[in-house]
């Protein structure tokens, strides 16, 4: 099989989901890191959108996360990243439609203001939206995943899933942000987010890009 390759920088959270669903199932590839924001037009023609990730083995591309890990899941589903039961199944694919969408939009914000604003844009961090993702907006939606993980190991069919994967790959942007979950409000989710980023993929991932971060 040709070796497949994964566009995108790993910082992505999107990326990450990727990289991690890699990891779990084996699967050798190879990283071409483009950059999000003004991609090149050979990229636009892998990534309409212009986004990233995009999966890519030989002529067939796909972009997007939540396409590439169902593909990934059809071709290599050992072991399996998505609950068998339609239920399970149905509710993992909300998690991670959850974190996609909603902890994108908190979880980002301290590594985007404190790192992407200053590094790449030469601006200074924005503060007050700092502070008011991590005060405003970061409580209901941690309330919501503790009450979630209440009496339960994984979000989803008892197994780790794409639920973990979405879920705690933005936690991770936010700890590159310099912020973490507060245990002593939020345990069950700081010790579910321990258990996951201490995986073997997951550790491996976090630890290469933060040496990626210090160099
Ligand atoms: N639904 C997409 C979202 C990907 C996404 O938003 N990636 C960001 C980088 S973290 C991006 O490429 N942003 C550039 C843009 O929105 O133009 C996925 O799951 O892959």
């Amino acid at each position: 099989m040709t070796q497949p390759i994964l566009h995108g920088v790993p910082l992505s959270p999107y990326v990450r989901k990727v990289r991690v669903a890699l990891a779990e199932k084996g699967i050798d590839y190879e990283s071409v890191p483009v950059m999000p924001f003004g991609p090149n037009p050979e990229y636009l023609a892998i990534s309409p959108l212009g986004k990233i990730p995009c999966y890519q083995e030989g002529d067939f591309t796909l972009p997007d996360s939540s396409c590439i890990l169902p593909y990934l899941e059809k071709t290599h589903p050992s072991p399996a990243l998505y609950p068998s039961d339609a239920k399970e199944y149905a509710r993992a694919l909300w998690y991670e439609e959850y974190a996609d969408s909603k902890l994108a939009s908190i979880c980002t914000v301290p590594f985007f203001q404190r790192f992407v604003q200053v590094k790449f844009m030469g601006q200074e961090a924005d503060e007050a939206a700092v502070q008011k993702a991590l005060t405003e907006e970061a409580p209901p939606a941690f309330d919501y995943l503790e009450k979630e993980l209440a009496g339960r190991e994984y979000l989803a069919g008892g197994q780790f899933s794409v639920a973990d994967i979405a879920t705690a790959s933005f936690f991770v942007n936010m700890a590159f942000g310099g912020e973490t979950v507060d245990a002593g409000r939020w345990p069950k989710l700081a010790d579910y987010l321990e258990r996951i980023h201490g995986r073997p993929s997951y550790k491996a991932i976090i630890e290469g890009e933060k040496a990626g971060l210090a160099g």
